[in-house]
């Protein structure tokens, strides 16, 4: 059942859907222009209407207008010099939106289209993401409107040293726990590890997540965003009797989560045959060369134009939206925001695909989703099929306190573990609530609760 018949279905003159509609409008009304945040707010409030119907408790406490509002939204001045001696400025954020459940967690994001929306809509999404894994964190984001692309390793240092200037003023291991996202690797949380210890003067490993294995990071975090929507996937593909393997895949992106989730569904059996980068997509009926495309992407920080000159069997095609025009049955959106709409939702449907599973955060619109739960395609939603990757950041958290490192084993197997209850409480969820199947719905009910309940015990 699509979101919009859900609505319908659940619309009437209650209470519930009365408090929602109000509570969009004063969203809007109070973030204006703020676009991504409005989506993601709305998918989510939308979601929750039967929850709130069947305990109206959670609108006497006013839950969501407290959620809706983030604890605060720093904003600052990111001053760097570049490699010709000019001075630029950037604009840095850190938005810590929810510590109902546990410290603020969530990602840096460094990408020229960064901006309150962007980083708020990510923050909102967190809150119910990092209830899902079960584990005890809170929802945060943050970032820069910073471009990496082209940028020396050395200005990059300059700026990450920068921010992280700003940003120590804000975070800690028990208050807010930044790690990477879009344009921050290991590479930049090096830099911004560094930057913190020499300015608080102490070791305190657990201040951010995504390190170096050599001073404190987990083995796994790096496999684990792309690792965990496979397992998410494979699991909701198995409830049809399908799998990974003998299966044709398309992955956009060619980043960290993109990577990863290649890799995991190669070793499944899957023949991946496209993924992309912001300027195009690269196709290669053969299957796509995992080597390259990491030794381009992690190493040599180049485009995947390049690929074509070492794989002539292979097409490259400038423009990413490209990419949901090739036929597959099983896509899996990895790069960023609303990459995939309604028009492109429709050719993957009318391609024959099977199941899609976001690894981005937010990868396909409203009308998108829409598209697939009408069309009866499996679909696991960001919030649950993403999760690995903040799953495994908490479990950085937990050996750095317990000043213990486990092996890729260990990790990999709690990992998988997690995924599988996430899967196992999104279900139950979209059971309990009257929309059997419907992962979106599951997922939100299922993160909101938590967090919620922990609201309410510790009053106003
Ligand atoms: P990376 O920076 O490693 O990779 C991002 C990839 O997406 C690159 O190939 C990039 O191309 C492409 N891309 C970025 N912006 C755009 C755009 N506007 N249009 C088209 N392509 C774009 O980031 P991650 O792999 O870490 O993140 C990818 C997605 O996954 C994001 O939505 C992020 O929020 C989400 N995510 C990440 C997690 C993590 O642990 N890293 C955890 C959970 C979700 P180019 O190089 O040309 O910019
Ligand atoms: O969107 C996300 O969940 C991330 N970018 C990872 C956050 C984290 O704290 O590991």
């Amino acid at each position: 059942m699509s979101l919009v018949q859900f609505v319908e279905q659940t619309l009437g003159t209650d209470n519930a859907h009365r408090y929602i509609n109000q509570l969009l409008e004063t969203v809007q009304e109070r973030n204006p222009s703020e676009v991504e945040f409005h989506q993601a707010v709305r998918e989510v409030l939308i979601s929750l209407i039967p929850v709130l119907s069947q305990k109206p408790k959670y609108m006497e406490h006013a839950v969501l207008d407290r959620l809706v509002e983030p604890d605060r939204l720093i904003s600052f001045r990111v001053p760097w010099t570049d490699d010709t001696g000019k001075i630029r400025v950037n604009r840095g954020y850190r938005v810590q939106f929810s510590n109902a459940i546990g410290p603020y967690k969530g990602g840096l994001r460094f990408h020229p289209s960064v901006n309150a929306s962007i980083i708020k809509f990510l923050g909102f999404e967190q809150i119910f993401k990092n209830a899902l894994t079960g584990q005890s964190i809170g929802g945060g984001k943050g970032g820069a409107d910073f471009d990496p692309r082209g940028k020396s390793d050395l200005e990059i240092m300059r700026f990450c040293q920068s921010f992280m200037t700003e940003l120590s003023k804000h975070i800690g291991p028990d208050t807010d726990v930044p790690a990477g996202d879009i344009g921050v690797g290991a590479r930049e949380i090096g830099y911004m590890f560094g930057q913190y210890k020499k300015l608080v003067g102490a070791y305190e490993a657990g201040v951010l997540t995504g390190k170096g294995i050599g001073y404190g990071g987990s083995l796994g975090r790096k496999e684990a965003t792309g690792y965990g929507a496979v397992y998410f996937v494979e699991e909701m593909l198995k409830s049809a009797g399908l799998g990974f393997n003998g299966s044709t895949v398309v992955v956009s992106g060619s980043g960290n989560v993109s990577i990863y989730a290649m890799e995991k569904a190669m070793q499944l059996g899957a023949k991946v045959v496209a993924c992309s980068d912001s300027s195009g997509y690269i196709y290669h009926q053969a299957g796509i060369n995992l080597d390259t495309i990491k030794r381009l992407k992690e190493v040599e920080y180049r485009r995947c134009q390049d690929y074509v000159l070492e794989h002539p069997d292979a097409v490259y095609v400038e423009g990413c939206s490209g990419i949901w025009t090739i036929a597959c049955d099983i896509a899996l959106p990895c790069a960023t925001q609303n990459e995939i709409n309604k028009l492109s939702a429709e050719l993957l449907v009318r391609n024959g695909v099977k199941a899609v599973g976001e690894g981005a955060n937010m990868p396909s619109t409203l009308e998108a989703i829409d598209v697939f739960l009408d069309n009866n395609v499996l679909f696991a939603p960001a919030k649950a099929a993403n999760a690995g990757g903040v799953s495994v950041s908490a479990l950085e958290m937990a050996q750095n306190s317990a000043r213990l490192a486990w092996t890729m084993e260990e990790v990999d197997l709690k990992l998988q573990q997690i995924m599988h209850n996430i899967y196992s409480e999104s279900l139950k969820a979209s059971q309990d609530y009257g929309v059997p199947g419907n992962l979106v719905v599951g997922a939100n009910i299922a993160g909101f609760v938590k967090v919620a309940d922990a609201m309410i015990a510790q009053g106003v």
